[in-house]
């Protein structure tokens, strides 16, 4: 099954004394996984989106690189970005979102530490702060049987901690739920195969139509999958005004929430999506509307 998930590790990152100030002739690089043309439209990575969002959301300027599946694992080898995942044999998980800024020559290598580092770099930039101090007591169990087990929250500073822990339960309770989506992965007919294959033998099944959810099992987990957005919707209830955690205004929580949304966007049959928009009084689908602001793909 395609595995879709979180862990946070700085790569390397230079500090600098001042605050650089982003400028389009010092753009930075976002790699991004390379799915089905138009990319625009079918981009679907949950993590790298997150990343995306916080990237437009503090209007850094960058251009993104479209990287094939199976490159990943070079591409981080030849700018020497450790993995920030293992499979369940201890092994390195090569993963995108990764990150490059020429202003202070920092590579970061994972969707939360982006963040981090963006709100470290450029804290006044565009929309302001990514990291509002807020309560996002939601947990999710995670399930102790992935092939691509979910790395806990590092250690990171109290000023994060919140975020961290919101990101590794919110991604554990879309992953349980992923199965929904992967009839509806669009792969990029460059590397479809490939990609199937590898996806095939990390989860030791015998064929792709092993993933296959239908009938029953498909209504099941649909339902699962409305119960578990019950439960966080409750923390965006606490502000009714919406759309987002803070009411009017977006923070990376909703950016990682976000992320998934856009996922099972893409890769959901169009009528299981507007069933899920409409759930917990509509919560998801104006959660998902408003974040188009922060959406464009450059
Ligand atoms: N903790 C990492 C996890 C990144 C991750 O799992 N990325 C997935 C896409 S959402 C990936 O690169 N998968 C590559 C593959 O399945 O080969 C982050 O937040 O950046």
């Amino acid at each position: 099954m395609p595995t879709t998930t979180t862990t946070t590790t700085t790569t390397t990152s230079t500090t600098s004394t001042t605050t650089p100030t982003p400028h389009p002739s010092n753009s930075l690089t976002f790699y991004d996984i390379a799915l089905r043309p138009p990319v625009e439209k079918n981009c679907a990575s949950p993590n790298p989106w997150k990343a995306r969002l916080a990237l437009n959301f503090k209007n850094i300027p960058y251009k993104t690189t479209w990287v094939p599946q199976p490159d990943i694992p070079k591409l981080r080898r030849s700018l020497q970005v450790p993995a920030v995942r293992q499979f369940a044999d201890g092994s390195d998980f090569f993963t995108l979102p990764l990150l490059h800024d020429p202003s202070t020559d920092s590579l970061v290598g994972d969707s939360f530490d982006i963040a981090v580092y963006l709100q470290k770099t450029y804290p006044d930039a565009g929309a302001g702060d990514l990291f509002p101090t807020q309560t996002l007591d939601y947990t999710f169990a995670q399930d102790p049987t992935l092939v691509v087990p979910l790395t806990q929250s590092r250690d990171s500073s109290p000023q994060f901690a919140e975020y961290a822990r919101f990101n590794v339960n919110v991604d554990a309770a879309f992953t349980a739920h992923v199965q929904l989506t992967v009839q509806g992965f669009p792969f990029d007919p460059e590397t479809e195969e490939a990609v199937k294959a590898e996806f095939v033998r990390r989860a030791g099944v015998s064929g792709w139509e092993d993933f296959a959810l239908e009938g029953e099992a498909r209504v099941k987990m649909l339902e699962a999958f409305r119960e578990t957005l019950g439960g966080l919707g409750k923390l965006f209830a606490r502000d009714p005004s919406g759309p987002f955690l803070l009411g009017a205004r977006a923070s990376h929580a909703d950016f990682i929430v976000g992320g998934w949304l856009r996922m099972f966007r893409v890769m959901l049959p169009e009528s299981e999506w507007v069933q899920v928009a409409g759930w917990h009084g509509g919560l998801f689908g104006r959660l998902y509307d408003a974040l188009q602001v922060y959406a464009e793909v450059k």
